[in-house]
């Protein structure tokens, strides 16, 4: 891995690094522990260079409408405060971490961490022009990140290492589609 040339503005944006997103959890991604060892050389780079690093956590409540019990696609995941909702624990996340809660409504899904978050404001006010992302998983919630933070004006670097799809077709599909909306993909 080339070591990340982080420039000021920058900021790093793990996306739900979970443990049911992991082997042995709930919602399981092949691989999906294997971004943890990338995305620490990630979080090490951006402390000793002062970017702030950003972790969004999907966190439902029982009953969540993206649950296949209520009709939605998923088995049901990271409910609020369980174990398997709790950040991979190989993760070594700063002291002063940002935490993006996400997927808490009770009406709809938001696998986005921009989605109804206020997230673009947050990273305006830190005027942050540029985001490094990572995260599980390639096609579901980081391209819905990555989507929205083009949408928003933000640059894009996609962590290609850092990163794990639930669908090997979905993960090339979500992967070209972030790449030819601008996103960079980096560490591939
Ligand atoms: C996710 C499926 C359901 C994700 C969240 O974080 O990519 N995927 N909920
Ligand atoms: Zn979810």
């Amino acid at each position: 891995m080339s070591k990340p040339e982080f420039q000021p503005g920058d900021a790093l944006l793990l996306v739900d690094v979970q443990i049911d997103f992991c082997p042995g959890g709930a919602l399981p991604i092949e691989e999906g522990d294997q971004v943890v060892p990338v995305l620490n050389r990630y979080i090490d780079a951006a402390v000793a260079r002062g970017v702030p690093v950003y972790a969004s956590r999907d966190w439902h409540p029982a009953g969540h409408p993206s649950f296949k019990d209520q009709g939605g696609p998923w088995p049901v995941h990271c409910l609020q405060d369980s174990e398997g909702a709790r950040f991979h624990p190989d993760l070594c996340l700063p002291q002063d971490t940002i935490l993006i809660t996400k997927g808490t409504r009770f009406d709809q899904d938001q696998n986005s961490a921009f989605d109804q978050t206020g997230l673009a404001t947050e990273l305006r006010r830190r005027q942050i022009r540029r985001l490094w992302v990572g995260g599980l998983a390639e096609d579901v919630c980081v391209a819905a990140t990555v989507r929205d933070a083009l949408d928003e004006g933000f640059d894009v670097l996609l962590i290609g290492a850092g990163t794990r799809p639930v669908t090997v077709e979905g993960g090339q599909q979500a992967r070209r589609r972030m790449s030819a909306s601008g996103a960079h993909v980096v560490d591939a």
